[in-house]
């Protein structure tokens, strides 16, 4: 029997691979009608309390799950971003959000070769604006996991440049990134020109000095606290000088940085299950983006609660927090009516995969962070490019 204009899965197949913290994550593999098709998930590091678990039980246990279901895709027709529902149904609670998200990804790229279509135009045919890009300058926290030297408490100091296009944006944080490197050398003595899980600068400085660094150039600034990554027993540790915050300590810190250095987007300030602090910020800071990711972990109901507290007005996306790309269109409607920017970000452990610049811009994402260096970051930012020029 010939089926024309829909996908059906025939087999479905996964193996692990190396991200680029060399650790592993899942790949998976489906054999279609129309071809065989793969894609990967990225995996993070400061993982937010609520997100959906990577893998049901672990890694090999899912690979397991999912060579065992292989034959039970193939009287489903795919042929709609919707009928991902069907996949859902079929395994959601078998295996955990990574196997899930890349599952979801293999078949969308079997479903856009089928109808000869880019994966964006999947989800919206008419989609125009490009997200804006969001790049990591200088990292700490737990992604710059070293030893010999201290680190900055903050996870992410990121750049947001405004020129007219992807690749002016792209070529522009890339220049920044070289020189805030060139004055990291001139002021910390213990600069190794080492790079962190997201290919971020490691240096031994601590935030306020980064942040002045980054001031000399002239660009948005933002950053991502990670505040649940250093907040335990009702306090904020920090290392770099070494003392402890009180929560009201640390709204005032936080509200004192966004002030002294014109801050533009700050993510995550405050740890978790801080709706109230992110809320009462965002109300003296109207302008300034005040972003959830582990306050909101890409859940619809975690997402109503920032709503219901006025906490944010930008939302992280990432597609493996909760695995079912269905849960991220919902997230994602749910943000828009609220007038919530969504800010589509990769993990801190990536693959070359590059379905999440297709995500972002189909999704019309206003930006999307990704790093600016190293290849995993760069095929992203490279995909987004490549979309962009179609469309001239
Ligand atoms: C974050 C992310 C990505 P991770 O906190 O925003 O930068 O980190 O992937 O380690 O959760
Ligand atoms: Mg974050």
């Amino acid at each position: 029997m010939i089926i024309f204009f829909m996908v059906v899965i025939k087999k479905v197949d996964a193996k692990p691979v190396f991200d680029s913290r060399k650790e592993k994550t899942i790949s998976i593999f489906i054999k279609t009608n129309i071809g065989n098709f793969s894609a990967s998930s990225p995996t993070g590091k400061s993982i937010g309390k609520f997100e959906a678990k990577s893998y049901k039980k672990n890694l090999d246990e899912d690979i397991k799950t999912i060579k065992k279901f292989s034959g039970y895709f193939n009287k489903e027709k795919i042929e709609r971003f919707e009928d991902l529902r069907r996949i859902e149904d079929t395994v959601d609670r078998h295996i955990g959000a990574n196997s899930l998200f890349s599952f979801e990804s293999a078949v969308l790229k079997a479903l856009a070769k089928e109808q000869k279509k880019e994966i964006w135009q999947l989800i919206n045919e008419k989609a125009k604006k490009f997200p804006r890009l969001v790049g990591n300058c200088v990292g700490g926290g737990k992604h710059s996991q070293v030893l010999s030297i201290k680190k900055p408490d903050f996870q992410e100091f990121l750049i947001i440049p405004q020129e007219k296009t992807i690749e002016e944006n792209f070529k522009k944080s890339q220049k920044i990134k070289k020189e805030i490197g060139k004055r990291l050398k001139e002021v910390d003595e213990k600069f190794k020109e080492e790079r962190n899980d997201e290919d971020a600068w490691i240096t031994s400085l601590n935030e306020k000095k980064i942040l002045e660094i980054l001031k000399e150039v002239n660009i948005p600034l933002g950053i991502d606290v990670a505040a649940s990554s250093f907040f335990k027993r009702k306090k904020y540790y920090y290392n770099n000088p070494p003392l402890k915050r009180t929560e009201e300590e640390q709204f005032f810190y936080i509200y004192n940085l966004i002030k002294n250095f014109n801050l533009f987007y700050i993510e995550d300030p405050f740890h978790e299950e801080d709706f109230k602090n992110f809320a009462r910020l965002l109300k003296k800071f109207p302008e300034l983006l005040v972003v959830g990711d582990d306050l909101t972990v890409t859940n619809y109901k975690r997402l109503e609660k920032a709503i219901e507290y006025k906490s944010i007005n930008a939302l992280i996306v990432k597609p493996n927090q909760i695995g079912s790309l269905i849960e991220v269109k919902n997230v994602i409607e749910l943000a828009k009516e609220n007038n919530i920017k969504v800010i589509f970000s990769h993990r801190s452990g990536e693959t070359e995969e590059t379905i999440l610049a297709d995500l972002a811009f189909g999704f019309q994402a206003e930006f999307l962070k990704c790093g600016i260096t190293g290849k995993e970051r760069e095929a992203k930012i490279k995909r987004l490019i490549e979309i962009e020029r179609s469309l001239k």
